[in-house]
């Protein structure tokens, strides 16, 4: 249902959209507000949020009936006041409505403060670099662990493969079946590889999260004509990126969905993830854990999904496929990105 309201944005003549408020369901306590419009948080900065309302950009502040609730880039919002979004103007958010899914992450996994990046995405894309910077499984893998965690489809963009093979990177993920596209500047400079991610991001609002300098803002300008997104070099001495993209900003895409861009990680601290929430994600393996003892890891001696595995009962692939599980199980908890 989010992703059909966003989609509502993606019409091309937006600016002469009757006003549709009339024909949304209502929810059986609805607030005061009633002259309250719907509008999507796509910038966040210093206490001002920038919305688009009828696909117009309107900016606001948080009206102080919403107490200490946080508001986050992709949220769907009710806003009253001021909403012609002409320079100067200011609206106010006064409702926050039920996210249909949060991308949460800690700083590290003993901070037990849990801040919310993103609501409302259905897609985390996955950046990472095939070399400078070098690709970093375990932040790879965690990223994958925080996406299953918060019910959004993974997908893994690798880029400049024009610095280096993408063979043995794909050889790794084979076994985690989830989908990879390569992507990598060609000889003239510009990026090849983007119509596949088109495809897989054209109706969807999907998330970039990677390490910085990967190049997730590069490929948000080669997606969005005027994103105008700042990109940054990769440093030479320390192979690192540069953190050029401080905040999270939402953008639509050309062909129907959205696109969220957000600053680059170190870190993804996954304390709040059960062991079974990733055993989930693993459908031809979960009923091996049927024998498994109370509690189990799934990282344990004692754990069913061996024997299971071992029966054949989880098919040709179905070491490798534990392999996997167990390196993202192990993801989950270890400290280092
Ligand atoms: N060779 C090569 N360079 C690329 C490619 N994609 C991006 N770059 C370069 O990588 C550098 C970093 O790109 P950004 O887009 O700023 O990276 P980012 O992931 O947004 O980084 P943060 O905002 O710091 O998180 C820039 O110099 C880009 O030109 C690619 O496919 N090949
Ligand atoms: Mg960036
Ligand atoms: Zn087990």
């Amino acid at each position: 249902m989010t992703s059909r309201r966003l989609r509502d944005y993606d019409e091309s003549d937006v600016r002469v959209r009757p006003n549709r408020r009339g024909s949304r369901p209502r929810s059986k306590d609805r607030p005061a507000h009633l002259d309250a419009v719907p509008g999507r948080v796509v910038a966040v900065d210093r206490g001002r949020y920038s919305t688009v309302v009828d696909g117009m950009p309107v900016t606001a502040m948080r009206a102080r009936e919403l107490g200490r609730k946080g508001i986050v880039v992709g949220d769907e919002v009710a806003l009253v006041g001021d909403v012609s979004g002409i320079e100067g103007s200011l609206a106010r958010i006064v409702r926050v409505e039920p996210r249909a899914t949060v991308l949460r992450r800690t700083a590290d996994d003993t901070d037990p403060v849990e801040r919310i990046i993103v609501a409302n995405a259905d897609q985390l894309v996955v950046v990472s670099a095939l070399a400078d910077p070098l690709p970093r499984p375990r932040l790879i893998d965690r990223c994958l662990v925080a996406a299953y965690d918060a019910g959004m489809t993974p997908l893994l963009v690798l880029t400049k493969s024009d610095l280096a093979d993408p063979a043995p990177f794909l050889a790794d993920y084979a076994a985690l079946e989830v989908p990879c596209i390569v992507i990598g500047r060609g000889s003239h400079g510009a990026l090849e590889g983007l119509a596949a991610v088109r495809t897989a991001l054209r109706g969807q609002v999907s998330v970039l999260v990677g390490h910085s300098g990967v190049g997730k803002s590069t490929l948000v300008n080669d997606l969005v004509p005027d994103a105008g997104r700042a990109t940054g070099r990769v440093n030479d001495v320390t192979g690192r990126g540069r953190h050029t993209s401080s905040s999270a900003v939402a953008l639509e895409l050309p062909d129907g969905g959205w696109v969220i861009d957000t600053p680059g990680v170190r870190s993804f601290g996954l304390a709040h993830v059960a062991p079974d929430t990733i055993v989930g994600h693993f459908p031809d393996l979960s009923p091996g854990t049927q024998t498994c003892p109370r509690g189990c890891t799934h990282d344990e001696e004692e754990c069913g999904l061996d024997p299971w595995v071992a029966s054949g009962s989880a098919g040709a692939g179905g070491a490798a496929r534990l392999d996997s599980l167990r390196r993202l199980l192990r993801a989950r908890s270890s400290r280092h990105d």
